[in-house]
């Protein structure tokens, strides 16, 4: 009976402090409630923004043609035809370049620029002879691996007109940035689009 005693005191002035508690700080509790429920909302808003932003910063990666044979990267007729420093034409707009990647350089591109008429759609043939490098063009969104004995094919339109203009082309590839793998600077190559053409 003390002992039941005891807990009856005890829960009247468990239940008088909370109560007294609870009427004092009321305001306080519903001031606290509103910043969480913003914050539940702002998530929803991040993840429909996110699947727009993935698809425009998506890059054109290369389509693979043929299989090619490493050693005889020239024997084959893409690259027969069309591994020139000058674009080739095909037709129309419509113009061809075959390009070989090796350490640390592209062929055409690193020591002769390549040279493309303006108003153009440029199909690039590439293959690599050793390892798999990349040909990524600043500004145009072009991302291609370039793989060893298969030849990839990507089209580039350059709408430019009017003045010459300078592309970079990059590799990016870590074996070819690292200079301590062998490189003495970056694998980079170079592309212009010119104004004044004659076939
Ligand atoms: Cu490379």
């Amino acid at each position: 009976m003390k002992r039941r005693k005891y807990l009856t005191g005890f829960g009247t002035m468990a239940i008088a402090g909370v109560a007294g508690c609870t009427g004092e700080e009321e305001p306080e509790d519903t001031d606290e409630e509103e910043p969480e429920d913003t914050d539940e909302e702002e998530p929803e808003d991040t993840d429909e923004e996110e699947p727009e932003d993935t698809d425009e910063e998506e890059p054109t990666d290369g389509e693979v043609v043929a299989e090619v044979d490493p050693e005889n990267i020239s024997d084959h007729e893409l690259f027969e035809q069309y591994q020139n420093p000058r674009a080739t034409h095909v037709e129309g707009d419509e113009y061809a370049v075959a390009v070989e990647a090796m350490m640390y350089i592209y062929r055409p591109g690193s020591i002769d620029p390549i040279e493309v008429p303006e108003n153009s759609v440029v199909t690039f043939y590439m293959t690599s002879r050793d390892i798999t490098h990349a040909f990524t063009l600043e500004n145009k969104n072009i991302n291609a691996k370039i793989p060893s004995e298969e030849i990839v094919e990507v089209t580039v339109e350059f709408n430019e007109s009017g003045e010459d203009t300078e592309y970079e082309i990059t590799c990016g590839e870590e074996f070819c940035t690292d200079h301590e793998s062998g490189a003495r600077e970056d694998m980079v190559g170079k592309l212009q689009v010119l104004s004044s053409w004659e076939e």
